[in-house]
């Protein structure tokens, strides 16, 4: 299976405490981890020559193909942790747009933004390339101003006829107009607390596993890719809960160094309601 994700891969520097850490990071960077698992996986995203070269090396040799635009500057983030799950988020630096689509068609493409970089006329080609586009509101509704994020309203109209659209329950009134509807499926988590998922409008409420974690750091694009990809193979509630289960694993270790069975074990603790 051929995936696409798009957006900015990103230096971040992680404090926690009187701990700093700086680490690739970004909305595709961890969906495309989550997917590489499973499928052929791509990323088209624009960074600049301050980009560690090793850890663009570490990417490929994976397996993870990248389109890369060059820009001046990559993408840095600072992202400040209070505790597990919450954090403040300071932009240091941003890298071009991505408004070139390519030429072929891939079976699912994942548009997982962090500072504005996709312009919706690039939602509109990207439509035009895949029968699976799914995305992040994230970085669709962050001001690209260095300093503290700030979140800005947006029509949404541009997402209109996506198969998967994810949001923080936080960052939906950001979102001029949605109606759970307008997707196939909308998912509104909200960090460990009980979340709500939309099937053509239609609502469940669904309770993630609790896990023990430092950070929280890419768990809502583990999150989106893992429920995608288990979306284009299986039901609606067993997709939901299997995403949970992987997103759980992944916060737990950090890694994605666990099995099929391990995620099917613990999803089986996922409960899941139609409200
Ligand atoms: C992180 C991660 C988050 C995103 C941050 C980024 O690496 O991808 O999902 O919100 O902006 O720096």
């Amino acid at each position: 299976m051929k995936c696409l994700l798009v957006g900015h891969i990103v230096i971040d520097i992680v404090v926690r405490g009187l701990k700093s850490e700086i680490r690739i990071g970004g909305g595709a960077y961890y969906s495309a981890l989550a997917l590489a698992k499973f499928c052929d996986v791509e990323i088209l995203t624009s960074v600049g020559k301050d980009f560690p070269e090793k850890w663009l090396e570490e990417l490929e040799e994976m397996g993870i193909k990248l389109n890369v635009v060059s820009s001046k500057t990559s993408t840095a983030y600072e992202l400040r942790y209070l505790d597990g799950n919450t954090r403040t988020l300071r932009l240091l630096a941003r890298a071009e747009q991505i408004t070139e689509v390519p030429d072929k068609r891939y079976d699912m493409v994942i548009l997982n933004p962090v500072a504005n970089e996709i312009p919706p006329e690039t939602v509109a080609a990207f439509k035009e390339r895949t029968d699976f586009l799914a995305a992040d509101v994230q970085g669709f509704i962050r001001k690209p101003r260095p300093g503290m994020v700030e979140l800005i309203e947006r029509k949404t109209s541009f997402l209109k006829g996506l198969k998967v659209l994810h949001a923080d329950l936080s960052e939906l009134p950001y979102l001029q107009n949605l109606q759970p509807e307008d997707v196939e499926v909308l998912l509104a988590s909200n960090g460990p607390e009980p979340g709500r998922a939309y099937l053509r409008g239609r609502e469940y409420i669904y309770r993630p596993v609790r896990v023990e974690v430092e950070e929280s750091t890419g768990a809502g694009d583990v999150f989106l890719a893992a429920f995608s990809y288990f979306y284009k193979s299986c039901p609606f509630i067993q997709a939901l809960k299997r995403a949970n289960a992987f997103t759980g694993l992944f916060l737990e270790r950090r890694s994605f160094d666990f099995s099929m069975e391990d995620v099917d074990e613990l999803a089986m603790r996922v409960k899941v309601e139609r409200s």
